[in-house]
Order: C-alpha cells, then structure tokens, then sequence
C-alpha cells in the first residue's frame, strides 16, 4: 500500500499479568480468561519517527521477536511470510497478529511457536473489503452460543485513494474457533461502519458491560481519532461504546477541543467510579508544537460522560500518545502514560513516560536520555519491569528507525536494551507482555502521527 507523509508512531498497549490478585479491571479480565481458557494477553500497537514523505510497502519483513521476562534470552523470532507488509501486531502467548498494510485491504494471523498457522482477510470472512484490517483489536471471550470472539479495527486511511472512494471505515466482530490443530478464524459476526477519514476503528477494545458480572464483553469501545466536531473542530477526536451482540451504539463521547485526536489511544480501566461499570481511559495527544496540549479523559463506562481530565504535566508533549496499565507489582500499579516526543528546535527536552499510581498524585517520571529519539513509541508493563521502546537515529534516514527496547526498573535503572538488528525494522513498534516479552518489528512506521 502507498504512503504518504511525514508520520510518527503510534501505540496501545494492555498488560495481562498472569497471578494477579484482583484489584484491577485486567486483573478481573485475567481471572475470567484462565477460567475460560482464553489467552491471556497482552496487545501493543506501536510507533515510529520519521519516514520519506512518499514511500511504498514497508521496506523491511515484518517479524516478531520473542524474549523471556528474567534473563530477556532471545527464545525465537517468527519472521512475516509474502504479502504480509506492517506484520507484527502482537497477542503474546498463544499469537495473534495482524498485517494491517497487507494488500492495503488488511490480514489477520494466527501464529504459533514455528509460524504462520492460518490467515483471513475480510473479504475471506464475509465478503466485503476493508482498509487496514487488524490496525488494532481487542479480545471478546466467549460470547454465548459460539466459538471465541475479537473485535477488529480497519480504520482505513485519513485520506487518499480509499478515503476518496468512499471507503468507510469499519470496525467487525469476527468469530475465531480452536481446536488441537490451531485456531482458526470461522466468519464475520457482525460490523459497524464510521465517517470516512475519521480512522473510526484506530483503537478498539472489548469491554464488561457490567464491571465485573460477565466472563465475555458484551460490549466494545472505538475510537475515531480524526473525527471532526461540526465543520470548525476538525480532527477532535471521538469515542464511541457498542453493544457486541446488536451493533447498537450505547453511547458516544465527542471531543470539544480541535486538533486534539482523542481516541489515538484508549483502554479499559477498572471501575473508578463505584457504579459497576468499568471505566474508559482516552489520551488526547494534541500537537507537538504545543498549541493543543496532551491530556487524558477518564470516561464513565456507563454513559461515556467524563469524570475527570487529566492535563500534561509541564513539558509534556503528544502526552497520551500512549497509555499501559500497571502489574500486579506494587512499584509498577497504577497507569503509565507516554509523552514521546520532543518539541521542534528544543535540545533540552526528551520524550517520557508518566506513572500514575493515581490520579489524584503527582506522576513518577521515566525519561529519556536524548531528544528525537521517540522515548515511549511503546510502552508494556511486566512483572517486574517497565519496557519503553524508541526510536533513534537519523531522523530523515529510514534504514536507521532499526528501534530499541529497554527494560526499566521500577527506580528507572536500565535493566537491560534490547536493540533491533535491522535499519527500518521498527523493532518495538509493537510491546507486548505475557509469559513472555513479544517485540514486533513490522518494518514500517504508524499510518498516522500527531504532527
Ligand atoms: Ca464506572
């Protein structure tokens, strides 16, 4: 697929930590999933910095490398087969993932430990097209009366020939069913279709109805970064809550300030409120020349209505760029937010990660050591340490974006950098923790960049 513009990373990530207690809404979820033998997981999209202003597929395969949580020993890298351009969207464990430039339609992957087990594009499924399937997606369990269920983005482009043609951004309920042999995807339950160029479907993710009464997600969250709001607030953001079973749309939270792409990163977090619902996570970056500072919503899961905003901290910029939940480890509870970026001509400022053990206390910070290095592109949280990806190098040279992981202490110590071995892997675009560390390296950067 083409192309086109100047475009840095961009992340999500949800840490699923094997014997948790149950004090978070992951927690819960991971309680449900060793119950219901649904993986437990951990998902990253990530990032990038910059890429020629025009280009083509990506210029390296796509690989996803995997690593263990003690030692960080390489345990084996499963590389991308033909056509599988932008593979290396990650479900650690049992492994999923996702192609989303394949074909410039988008495919989804089922992996294991050897490779490639089975694919699907949508078009496989139901019939119909999409742009950009498998952008993100989000777990579903087991919905009654069926196999196993994940919700998928395919947000399409923010514009370009698909935008032009009228092709709208969908987001689908797909059905996938395990056996000995593997899993394998069985059909398309269900889609729903946003406004063209909005990237409806950029995040996604499954989410309990009622916090914490159901083993599947009745219900699902989207965003749409791009969305405008009327014809003057361009680009505020949206988020949108669906009901899994009906495609009913159960509630909508439309940003008020322009410029802020709200929704370019989204998570389910526990109920915060007390109402049974768990609650909605949304980073607003904003710009990095600052004139629309970062911030972050809390959204009531129930109705969508906003709790509380949470401002960049001074120094900040694209603050929200990326959100991770905490471990069951004290030091490393709470929410993580990235501010990767560094603000045009600043030599004195670098990208950071923000902890909040809550929001109601002033953050710990984790910063980086230079400017342009894209310090949070990605950011997983393991048991025992915190992993931030980056980029380096030459900023306008793409066979430098090799990308490096490194696992950080809860006191900041380095623990240990994992670096990628190839100009333009974009190793760490992808983050994920599970049983182990997965790294996806998908060989080219994010569609879309806040600018
Ligand atoms: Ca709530």
């Amino acid at each position: 697929m083409a192309r086109r513009g100047l475009r840095y990373g961009g992340v999500l990530g949800l840490a699923y930590v094997a014997n948790v207690q149950i004090l978070t809404w992951e927690g819960v979820r991971m309680f449900f999933a060793s119950r219901t033998a649904v993986v437990p997981i951990l998902v990253a999209l990530a990032a990038a910095s910059s890429v020629p202003a025009s280009g083509g597929d990506a210029q390296v395969d796509g690989a996803l490398h995997r690593f263990d949580l003690e030692r960080f020993k390489r345990l084996g890298t499963i590389a991308a087969e033909e056509a599988t351009d932008e593979f290396g969207t990650i479900f650690a464990d049992r492994f999923f993932a996702s192609a989303p430039g394949a074909d410039g339609g988008g495919r989804l992957f089922f992996v294991s430990e050897d490779g490639v087990r089975s694919s699907v594009t949508a078009a496989d499924l139901s019939g119909h097209e999409t742009s950009r399937l498998g952008e993100d997606w989000g777990d579903l369990g087991h919905p009654p009366g069926t196999a196993s269920a994940m919700v998928v983005g395919a947000p399409g482009e923010p514009d370009g020939p698909a935008a032009r043609a009228g092709a709208a951004p969908a987001v689908l309920v797909v059905e996938y069913r395990s056996s000995a042999a593997g899993s394998r995807f069985s059909r398309e339950v269900s889609r729903v279709t946003g406004p063209s160029g909005s990237l409806f479907g950029w995040r996604v993710a499954g989410t309990d109805s009622q916090f914490p009464a159901a083993s599947f997600n009745a219900s699902y969250i989207v965003s749409a970064p791009l969305e405008n709001r009327g014809k003057k607030k361009r680009r505020a953001g949206a988020v949108y809550k669906f009901d899994t079973e009906t495609g009913r749309q159960v509630w909508k939270f439309k940003s008020n300030r322009a410029g802020e792409l709200a929704g370019y990163d989204m998570m389910i977090v526990r109920d915060t409120d007390g109402d049974g619902f768990s609650d909605v996570l949304v980073g607003a970056p904003g710009s990095q020349d600052l004139e629309v500072p970062g911030r972050l919503y809390l959204l009531s899961g129930r109705n969508g209505k906003v709790l509380r905003i949470v401002e960049a901290p001074e120094g900040a910029v694209l603050f929200g760029y990326e959100l991770a939940t905490g471990s069951a480890n004290a030091a490393l509870q709470g929410t993580f937010v990235s501010a990767p970026a560094t603000p045009k001509g600043r030599k004195d400022a670098v990208g950071a990660v923000y902890h909040y053990a809550d929001f109601g206390a002033e953050p710990t910070v984790f910063a980086g050591k230079k400017t342009n290095q894209w310090f949070g592109v990605s950011v997983g949280v393991g048991p025992t340490h915190l992993f931030v990806a980056s980029f380096e190098g030459s900023r306008n040279a793409n066979k430098d974006m090799r990308g490096t992981v490194r696992a950080l202490l809860p006191s900041g110590k380095i623990a240990k950098t994992l670096r990628g071995k190839k100009g333009g892997e974009y190793f760490g675009r992808a983050v994920a923790v599970g049983a182990v560390l997965a790294i996806g390296a998908p060989g080219a950067p994010p569609l879309f960049v806040p600018e």
